[in-house]
């Protein structure tokens, strides 16, 4: 891939950094090449290093729905910064972006800010434990949810049996707390509730899985799980990092009308400053620290900074955003479908709202071991391809593109355009 200035920072990164990266998948390692280093962004546009303009679909994993540097963010982080950047201290910016999180999730009567999604996983899972009493947390195999030592975690050789750590550093004891079972299976879940159900304080999932590439729930899947955690005392614990003020305003509880217990924010919610929130039921989140026993602290929770950038990201997510989102993202696929229908190239393309996945040479995705049958090398053809074509998509198969408000017509066509030549390479 032809920019040389990001090759050349991507060697000296190295020297400094594990994989020259801050975080593993932006080493491109997934699609066997170097990364692009950006030098800044704007609208639906990167500016790589070297100057190359690219039409940007990673869009920071997620959390920019109004698409790059939005005037109103910037502004509003400006501003803030002028009054200073961190006090440690509460802030009526806080309670607003919490007023602002309830008004679209009214499931989350209660809510703590944190600095990042795996922040709010943990938080969750811990309130979660606390509030039952109970140590098991169950997962789904595909699903990921940042960085705690429990959730880093395979499926073990039987069905009900724990977990093993898919990361070196994490001890059998703490990966054996939990219970790893397949996504889109109620049977699986409804067998395991029967046998272990009262050892088991939350079951965590992405309501809409983003990470094993975009797999969207199978009707009932979410009902079903509702009514098996209800009857077993399980908490149902949403995992909306990826999914809230994404798939809708109000995420996918909102999407598919399913009320979970906990759930567990990112990406969005600070408009591409770090914050996460976990918020559910009051019973459950009057147990957090200093109301109750369940402690968890942040020297950056609830950042002015970030609230700033938050609330004025979330202050734009109105109906005809989403119209737009929808129209969008609805485009993308169905000219995707239509170039891979003229070339003669299996590509199935999956999608809710604005985020999509295309996999290459495999059937449709309900589960990891669809997903796992995916042509990773013919992905990484088609992404390097992409890149030549001017269009930066996220790089690697298990991952879901992300459109935002900013593209427009010219994007939009200039991504369809890269896509029909990019089918070449696979
Ligand atoms: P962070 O700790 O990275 O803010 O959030 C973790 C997380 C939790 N839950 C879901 C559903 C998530 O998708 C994530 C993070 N997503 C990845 C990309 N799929 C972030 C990109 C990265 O790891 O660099």
């Amino acid at each position: 891939m032809g920019d040389e200035v990001s090759k050349e920072l991507f060697e000296k990164a190295k020297r400094w950094m594990p994989g020259g990266v801050s975080s593993p998948v932006r080493a491109f390692k997934a699609v066997g090449d170097h990364p692009i280093f950006v030098d800044r962004a704007e609208g639906p546009y990167l500016y790589g290093a070297d100057g190359t303009r690219y039409v940007d679909y990673v869009g920071s994993w997620g959390p920019m729905i109004l698409g790059h540097a939005h005037p109103e963010v910037v502004a509003a982080v400006q501003a803030a910064a002028a009054r200073g950047s961190s006090y440690g201290a509460p802030t009526a910016q806080e309670t607003e972006l919490a007023e602002r999180v309830h008004a679209l999730f009214p499931s989350i009567q209660l809510i703590r800010f944190v600095s990042s999604g795996t922040e709010a996983v943990m938080g969750a899972l811990r309130v979660a434990r606390g509030f039952t009493g109970r140590d098991l947390v169950v997962k789904c195999e595909g699903n990921y949810h940042g960085g705690a030592d429990y959730l880093l975690v395979k499926a073990g050789s039987g069905l009900a049996t724990f977990g093993h750590p898919s990361s070196a550093g994490v001890p059998q004891a703490i990966a054996g707390t939990t219970i790893v079972q397949p996504y889109n299976d109620l049977a699986a879940i409804e067998a395991l509730f029967e046998a272990r159900g009262g050892e088991i304080a939350a079951i965590i999932l992405e309501p809409v899985a983003g990470n094993m590439g975009c797999v969207p729930p199978e009707p009932g899947y979410l009902e079903g799980l509702r009514e098996l955690t209800a009857r077993h005392g399980v908490l149902l614990v949403f995992d909306e990092v990826m999914t809230g003020f994404r798939v809708a305003a109000g995420g996918a509880q909102e999407r598919y009308g399913i009320t979970p217990d906990l759930t567990c924010l990112g990406k969005i919610i600070g408009g591409g400053l770090p914050v996460g929130a976990y918020g559910g039921r009051e019973e459950i989140m009057r147990r957090v620290a200093p109301d109750g026993p369940v402690y968890q602290a942040g020297t950056l929770s609830g950042n002015p900074l970030a609230v700033a950038a938050g609330l004025a990201t979330l202050r734009r997510l109105d109906a005809a955003l989403y119209e737009r989102l929808e129209a969008a993202g609805a485009r993308l696929q169905a000219s995707f479908e239509a170039s891979a229908d003229r070339a003669g190239k299996q590509v199935t393309v999956q999608r809710v709202g604005s985020m999509l996945t295309p996999f290459f040479n495999c059937g449709p995705v309900a589960r990891w071991d669809d997903a796992a049958k995916a042509d990773t090398e013919a992905f990484g053809r088609w992404h390097a391809a992409m890149l030549e074509g001017g269009v930066h998509w996220p790089p690697a198969q298990y991952e879901a593109g992300f459109v935002s408000a900013a593209h427009d017509e010219e994007a939009l066509s200039a991504t369809e355009a890269a896509f029909e030549a990019a089918l070449e390479a696979v």
